[in-house]
């Protein structure tokens, strides 16, 4: 019914119009035939009379009326040329041919031959009138009135009529033909696809619609894709992430979708010691991040099992339960043998891509054999991924630059997963990245990712721009976004933090004083001694020897500060097995030992380098114990340990000092932000937390809680996962509109 009323809508104008064109055109095309012919006619009567001027001048003056008749009659017997009359200069008709209408007068002929039509109708038909001088150079013979039959005129008149009827009924006929099968094939696509929407059904079909709907698919993306940016924008208001709010996300948002995480380091390592079995926790911003996520999600996590009795805990499918002491969610292992774990992790991951991408002075190595193990693992990760998912479209949470590869792998066989590839460290700019040889490989690789975060805009931009400049992709920098081989990926910023202590946890710290006691009284110190902690893993990016450089030079140019000035580094041992790291601790330690014979005596070292893993209530003390943390890396994606330090000093005391190269320096501003390559800049700086009134450093140190307890680990991930959820809904949405309009 709605198809009929449909095509009548489109019938009926066209068939007025039609009517209208058939009013108009025919008569006016009528006019313009006779127009015509009368304009032909008077070229040719021009031309008669013109031809016989002589002869009638000639048989006029000689008075031989025969002769005169003879040539009318002759010239009448043209096939047009009805009649041809004579009228003299005063308008007598003189003679004429034998067919002339003896009742048309000179005067009248004249008065007919001047309306536009000439036309004269006659007992034997129409005739046209023409009046012409019958004048030549020699002679003027007066008038000549010629009668032209019309008959032939009307005859092609009205064929044609007849043909242009024909015309314009045919044309009507496609014309109508045509927008009746248009409107069939609108009306079905729109309805079946609103239908469908509403159904709210649909699977993914990589075909594409029609091409007349095309523009309405790209209309529905493009407004969804504005939907979900506004819709982020205004979630940057909402406070208070929280683990349950996190989880809350997940059965809305996610609708309980599974979420694996995958990650080189395991967030908790199995070890044999003179006990037996005991489970550590690794020194590690992304384990830091990460576990709190986990928790809340009850997920997998994939990971490298690398402790000595990983193996011996495990179950036949390579699992175990964690945390060890209430078992939240699942860590899957993966083994490698010692080659590979030398190429992959020591050699293509931290030899190549970390100095890679944090400029930081070591020259990155690429070797083709790491490269080989790089690829191989990364491919072993992704197969694990695909047993462990329970469906098609799991979400996938890949970590790091151990697994530049993964994203498209996991794609490859899940091509429906959501895949979030999260870069925890800076991402270089296009000429720095440019020495990698694979670097086509690894972007192509990280494009297989859904989403791509870094912890800021900053790296975003890099990132942005080395694809611009590697990979023939378009760009869309409005939507922060990258369409590679018909892939959109999107490219976000998501700070990472840690997870806020509740009050319980705060509730058990012993207050601050009592902390300081006991690592005063740990550390041999007087009481009136400043405290200054620096807390990293043992890594040439985190600017320990900028450090020292900064306390000698303070102990230099300050002497009061000598016996009364204590740095404390605490350097958990890290990738030990490479001779760059090697080299660099050795370095730290000697550089400590001059300063300490220069600075020191039998009672005081104003160095202590504790190189040893501590366990987070150590941290914790040491943190809450100390004036200052000194965090002063050369290049760090954010720094975990600044917001560490902030997040244990509820006493709101203690000041942050903090590297402008690190990504946290974008969000701890009321830190004192230094340039760690400038030794007397940290010099001061140093000085001025020394020195410090407990009124500056409780306003600072209050303002710097407020921000890490807003921007928890929760927001960065809630962030993340609340994306994947708006991408997966728009990817449902469109996937509908396009089956439904294949319909
Ligand atoms: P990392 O380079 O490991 O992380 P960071 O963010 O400072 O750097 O995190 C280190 C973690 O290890 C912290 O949780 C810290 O407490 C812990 N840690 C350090 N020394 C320790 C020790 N001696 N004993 C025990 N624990 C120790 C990478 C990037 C960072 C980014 C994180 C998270 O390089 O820029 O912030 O990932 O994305």
């Amino acid at each position: 019914m709605k198809t009929l009323q449909l095509q009548l809508r489109f019938l009926i104008p066209l068939l007025v119009a039609l009517v209208i064109a058939a009013l108009v055109v025919l008569p006016l095309m009528d006019q313009l035939t006779l127009r015509w012919f009368s304009r032909d006619l008077n070229t040719r009567g021009t031309l008669v009379a013109g031809a016989l001027a002589d002869a009638i001048d000639d048989g006029v003056s000689s008075g031989s009326s025969a002769r005169l008749q003879a040539l009318f009659d002759r010239a009448a017997r043209d096939e047009r040329l009805v009649a041809i009359g004579l009228c003299s200069n005063d308008d007598v008709l003189v003679r004429h041919s034998a067919n002339y209408p003896t009742s048309l007068k000179c005067l009248e002929a004249r008065e007919i031959a001047r309306r536009p039509d000439q036309r004269l109708e006659l007992p034997t038909g129409a005739v046209h009138v023409g009046v012409h001088p019958a004048s030549s150079e020699r002679a003027n013979a007066g008038t000549l009135v010629l009668l032209h039959d019309l008959s032939f005129v009307d005859r092609r008149s009205q064929d044609t009529r007849q043909y242009l009827i024909i015309f314009i009924i045919g044309l009507g006929f496609v014309i109508s033909l045509i927008t009746m099968v248009v409107a069939q094939l609108s009306w079905r696509g729109w309805v079946s696809g609103m239908r469908a929407i509403l159904r709210g059904e649909g699977l993914v079909r990589p075909l594409l619609p029609p091409p007349e709907l095309q523009p309405v698919v790209s209309e529905v993306r493009a407004r969804l894709r504005d939907l979900e940016d506004e819709f982020r924008r205004s979630e940057g208001l909402v406070t208070q992430w929280n683990p349950e709010r996190l989880r809350s996300l997940l059965h809305t948002q996610l609708r309980g979708d599974q979420v694996i995480v995958v990650s080189n380091r395991e967030p908790y390592i199995h070890e044999r010691g003179p006990n037996g079995i005991i489970a550590k926790r690794p020194a590690s911003g992304l384990v830091t991040a990460v576990e709190p996520v986990m928790r809340a999600c009850s997920g997998t996590w994939i990971a490298h099992g690398s402790g000595s009795a990983d193996r011996e805990v495990v179950d036949a499918g390579d699992r175990i339960g964690v945390p060890p002491q209430a078992p939240d969610y699942w860590l899957r292992r993966i083994w490698m043998t010692e080659q590979e774990e030398q190429g992959y992790y020591y050699g293509f991951a931290n030899e190549g891509l970390w100095p890679l991408c944090h400029v930081a002075h070591v020259r990155p190595v690429f070797r083709e054999s790491d490269w080989e193990a790089y690829r191989k693992i990364n491919q072993r990760f992704a197969d694990a991924v695909v047993q462990e998912a329970r469906g098609e479209d799991p979400v996938v949470l890949v970590q790091d630059y151990h697994f530049a590869l993964l994203p498209q792998m996991i794609a490859a066989q899940l091509p429906r997963a959501t895949i979030l590839a999260f870069w925890h460290i800076p991402w270089p700019n296009p000429e720095s990245f440019g020495i990698c040889p694979w670097r086509r490989e690894i972007l192509q690789g990280m494009l297989g990712a859904t989403i791509i975060g870094f912890h800021t805009r900053f790296h975003c931009r890099n990132f942005i721009e080395t694809v611009d400049r590697y990979l023939e992709a378009r760009i869309e920098h409005e939507h922060s976004s990258i369409s590679y081989q018909d892939k959109e990926t999107l490219i976000e910023s998501y700070p990472i933090s840690i997870e806020w202590p509740t009050q319980q946890m705060s509730a058990v710290w012993p207050p601050a004083s009592e902390c300081r006691r006991r690592v005063f009284e740990r550390l041999k110190l007087p009481v009136d001694t400043c405290l200054a902690v620096g807390v990293d893993r043992f890594d040439y990016t985190k600017g320990i020897l900028e450090r020292l450089r900064a306390v000698q030079s303070l102990l230099e140019t300050h002497p009061d500060w000598r016996g009364r000035f204590v740095f404390v580094q605490v350097a958990a041992p890290t990738r030990s097995e490479l001779d760059e790291y090697r080299t660099f601790r050795e370095r730290i330690q000697r550089v400590s030992d001059r300063i300490n014979q220069r600075f020191g005596n039998e009672h005081y070292q104003p160095i202590h380098l504790l190189v040893e893993h501590h366990e987070r209530d150590a941290l914790n003390e040491l943190f809450r114990a100390a004036n200052m943390c000194v965090v002063t890396s050369l290049h760090d994606g954010m720094n975990l340990v600044s917001k560490e330090f902030v997040a244990a000093r509820d006493d709101e005391q203690g000041v942050l000092i903090l590297s402008r190269f690190a990504g946290a320096a974008r969000e701890l501003t009321e830190a004192l932000i230094v340039n760690p390559y400038h030794v007397e800049e940290l010099a001061d700086a140093l000085h001025r937390a020394a020195t410090m009134p407990e009124p500056e450093q409780r306003e600072r140190m209050g303002a710097l809680r407020m921000t890490v307890r807003e921007y928890n680990v929760y927001r960065w991930a809630g962030r993340m996962l609340a994306d994947a959820g708006r991408w997966r809904m728009r990817a449902r949405i469109e996937a509908r509109v396009q089956r439904y309009m294949q319909a």
